[in-house]
């Protein structure tokens, strides 16, 4: 394989070359924001886009390295902000780097054992997320949040267990102010 550059648009996120685009509206996540009549409202009214994401296309092998911009856009569908749908690495004992560019977040990472953590998200901040801990981006601000992430190329992504049960973490909106709460569904 030959070496090649792909160039990003800093303040939009997007990647104009060598790029496969995943667009995801609310109905891709039906089921995972907690409050149901909310989403079902949206979804019949204008099925927003909640993010997209621009992956490079690179081979998904081992010595590879994926890497990707996310756009989360701002909103809440009821009162919960708008997030990613989140995932496990497939191959479990891989790490993932998340650099912020725009907009301002929190990281929810919870390891099998339902070890929680959370990190800010802000311009400039790196994220390191070891291996073993599914991680959910969530946009808490009133601006797109824009990241760059870096990972093996052997990751992949295991969805299966968040779409079932969640994460035991809400990041909401409560009167203004960002709340961490206890999944009622968890
Ligand atoms: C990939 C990495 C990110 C996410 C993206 C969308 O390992 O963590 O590129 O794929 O932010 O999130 P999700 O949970 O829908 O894949
Ligand atoms: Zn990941």
């Amino acid at each position: 394989m030959e070496p090649f550059n792909s160039y990003l648009n800093f303040n939009r996120g997007e990647i104009l070359s060598n790029c496969n685009i995943v667009v995801r509206h609310l109905s891709d996540m039906e089921g995972m924001y907690y409050d149901l009549e909310a989403t079902q409202k949206i979804i019949n009214e204008d099925d927003r886009v909640i993010y997209k994401v621009y992956n490079i296309d690179v081979p998904e092998k081992y010595g590879h390295l994926q890497h990707c911009t996310s756009i989360i856009y701002p909103g809440r569908v009821g009162d919960e902000f708008h997030m990613t749908k989140g995932h496990f690495h497939a191959q479990e004992d891989t790490a993932e780097i998340y650099l912020v560019l725009q907009g301002t977040g929190k990281l929810l990472m919870q390891k099998k054992d339902t070890e929680v953590k959370i990190l800010d998200m802000q311009s400039g901040s790196i994220s390191y997320i070891p291996p073993y801990w599914a991680h959910r981006t969530i946009n808490t601000g009133n601006k797109p949040l824009i990241f760059f992430a870096v990972y093996p190329g052997e990751a992949g992504h295991n969805y299966g267990i968040i779409e079932s049960k969640g994460f035991c973490k809400l990041i909401i909106d409560k009167d203004g102010q960002i709340k961490v709460i206890d999944n009622p569904n968890y």
